[in-house]
């Protein structure tokens, strides 16, 4: 298995900023709290850190996230965005596109995004995003945390009918610099892309061409009453749109409610 190295990333990078500055670590408990303290510290734009071994990996809503040893890729890109703070969870799905096209150059497949940020091979997610804002003096830095699974061969029971990785999923091992360089190399275009209309206007076509809810049937676990309807795509701020079954249409917004298939996950 191929061992990840700053080298070795910053060869296959072609990006100008994003991934530069780079950090390789063994182990650590969050590269999250990584890239904060490197904000903190007044790192770049762009900063990436990225770890072998997770201890304390985060997912959303107090979730954990399991980067087991050289197998995986847990990372966190620094960001100081010179777009408004509110439209910082539009990232999230700037890099769920980017992490989907990273992959699709890594191992030749097309890859699904279930909205807003899964990625999804063969109905098994791959990947998992957290993005955090941090405000100080007077500035707001972004982190978007990124864990892919690559190598892994087995996963915890309580997860294994949901979870996936590259190698589970296609039955080859794929090296992780490679990955982590394609992803870097795809979210600079995209980053790009945002920024021109600060939305996904000019990323929505890339997006819904992989989005696997589109036009299917959808279980929208609203708090407020559970209801069924298709999903017909994205709005230009990343709401899923959904078509109720009295054909009247709702945006929803990811951090109130989450979607699944009828029969499942995806
Ligand atoms: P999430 O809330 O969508 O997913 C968390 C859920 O996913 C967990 O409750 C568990 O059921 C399941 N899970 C845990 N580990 C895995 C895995 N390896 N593969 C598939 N499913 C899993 C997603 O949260 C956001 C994850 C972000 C992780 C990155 S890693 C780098 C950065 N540092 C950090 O602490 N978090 C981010």
């Amino acid at each position: 298995m191929q061992e990840m190295t700053e080298g070795k990333i910053k060869e296959l990078l072609n990006t100008k900023w994003a991934g530069r500055n780079l950090y390789v670590k063994k182990e650590t408990g969050s590269t999250n709290d990584d890239a904060k303290m490197a904000g903190l510290n007044g790192e770049a734009h762009g900063t990436l850190i990225v770890a072998d071994e997770q201890t304390k990996g985060r997912g959303r809503n107090g979730r954990y996230w399991h980067t087991p040893k050289e197998k995986n890729v847990a990372m966190s890109l620094l960001l100081h965005p010179e777009s408004d703070p509110a439209k910082a969870p539009m990232l999230t799905l700037v890099m769920g596109l980017a992490l989907a096209q990273g992959i699709e150059k890594v191992c030749g497949q097309k890859v699904s995004i279930k909205w807003p940020n899964d990625i999804v091979l063969d109905k098994h997610k791959l990947c998992g995003i957290l993005t955090e804002m941090y405000l100080h003096d007077g500035k707001c830095d972004v982190v978007i945390g990124v864990g892919i699974n690559v190598n892994q061969e087995e996963f915890a029971p309580e997860i294994a009918d949901m979870a996936g990785s590259l190698f589970t999923q296609t039955g080859k091992e794929y090296d992780r610099n490679e990955v982590i360089a394609q992803v870097m190399n795809a979210f600079e275009i995209d980053y790009d892309l945002f920024i021109e209309n600060e939305n996904l206007k000019l990323l929505k076509n890339d997006y819904e061409e992989r989005l696997i809810n589109k036009d299917k049937p959808v279980k929208v676990l609203d708090p407020n009453g559970e209801y069924q309807g298709t999903a017909l795509g994205i709005t230009d701020t990343g709401e899923l749109i959904v078509e109720k079954e009295d054909g009247s249409r709702v945006v929803i917004n990811s951090g109130e409610v989450s979607v699944r298939g009828l029969y499942g996950y995806v």
